[in-house]
C-alpha cells in the first residue's frame, strides 16, 4: 500500500512494492578506526553517526518487505577494472590496491573492504561490487531494479557527496525517483554533507528528495 514520505522539496508518495533501499558503501575501511579513513587522518566518528539511523531504516525497510541492496567500493586483486586515472591519484602508499591497516586497499576480498558488522546483508539481500563512485557504473543495479520494477529509491551511506551523491544522480538520470536518507548518509566533512543534501533538493528536486531517517521508518509503518 502507497504512504506518504515526507520530504524536501515536498512529501512524495512512496509504495513498498516498487521501492528499494541501497545502503551505499558502509565498508570497515571508511568507517572504522584503524581502517584506511582514519590512516588519511578523517575523524571516522563523523562516518559512524550513520549507523543507527541506517540500522533503524534496514530494520523498516526488511520489515515491510522492501527490496534491500548494499553495495561496496573496490577492484580486483589485478586491479584490471581500475582506470589508470583513478591508481595515479594521491600518495603512492595510500593509492587503491596498497597496503592499507585492513589488507590492500579498496580491493575485494580485503578486511577493508568488508561491510561493517552492524549492517551485514542479510541472505537474500543484493550486493552490489562496484569499481566506481556510482553504484550504476559498471554493475547489475540496473538490472537487479528493473526485474524488481523499482520506481523509488532510498539512499543512505558514505560518503554524502562522493558515492551517495554519485548514484543518485546516476539514478536520477535513469528515471528513478531518489530520496537521500540524510541523517542515513555522512562525509568527513560536515560542510559538504550539509550541502550535498541540500544540493539535491534544491530548486524544486533537481537531483531528488531528502528526508529523515524517522520520517523514511514513519512511511514504511504506515504511520506518517
Ligand atoms: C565513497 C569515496 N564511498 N569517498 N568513496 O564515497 O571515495
Amino acid at each position: 500500500m502507497p504512504h506518504i514520505l515526507a520530504a524536501e522539496p515536498a512529501p512524495l508518495t512512496i509504495d513498498p512494492a516498487t521501492t528499494a533501499l541501497v545502503v551505499i558503501d558502509m565498508q570497515r575501511d571508511f568507517l572504522e578506526p584503524g581502517g584506511f579513513g582514519e590512516s588519511l587522518g578523517n575523524d571516522v566518528s563523523l562516518l559512524q553517526a550513520a549507523v543507527p539511523p541506517i540500522r533503524a531504516v534496514l530494520t523498516a525497510a526488511r520489515g515491510a518487505g522492501l527490496l534491500v541492496v548494499h553495495t561496496r567500493e573496490g577492484h580486483k586483486p589485478d586491479l584490471s577494472d581500475a582506470p589508470p586515472a583513478k591508481l595515479e591519484r594521491g600518495e603512492p602508499s595510500a593509492r587503491i590496491g596498497a597496503p592499507g591497516p585492513m589488507g590492500r586497499i579498496l580491493i575485494r576480498g580485503e578486511p577493508g573492504h568488508g561491510i561493517v558488522p552492524a549492517l551485514a546483508p542479510m541472505r537474500g539481500e543484493v550486493v552490489i561490487d562496484k569499481p566506481g563512485k556510482g553504484a550504476f557504473y559498471a554493475t547489475d543495479l540496473g538490472a537487479v531494479l528493473a526485474a524488481r520494477r523499482i520506481a523509488t529509491l532510498l539512499v543512505c551511506g558514505v560518503t554524502t557527496e562522493v558515492c551517495v551523491h554519485t548514484t543518485i544522480r546516476e539514478g536520477n538520470d535513469r528515471g528513478y525517483r531518489c530520496v537521500a536518507v540524510g541523517d542515513g548518509c555522512a562525509s568527513y566533512f560536515p560542510e559538504f554533507h550539509r550541502v550535498g543534501l541540500a544540493m539535491i533538493a534544491a530548486q524544486g528536486g533537481i537531483f531528488g528528495w531528502v528526508a529523515s531517517s524517522a520520517a523514511v521508518i514513519a512511511a514504511l509503518s504506515g504511520t506518517s
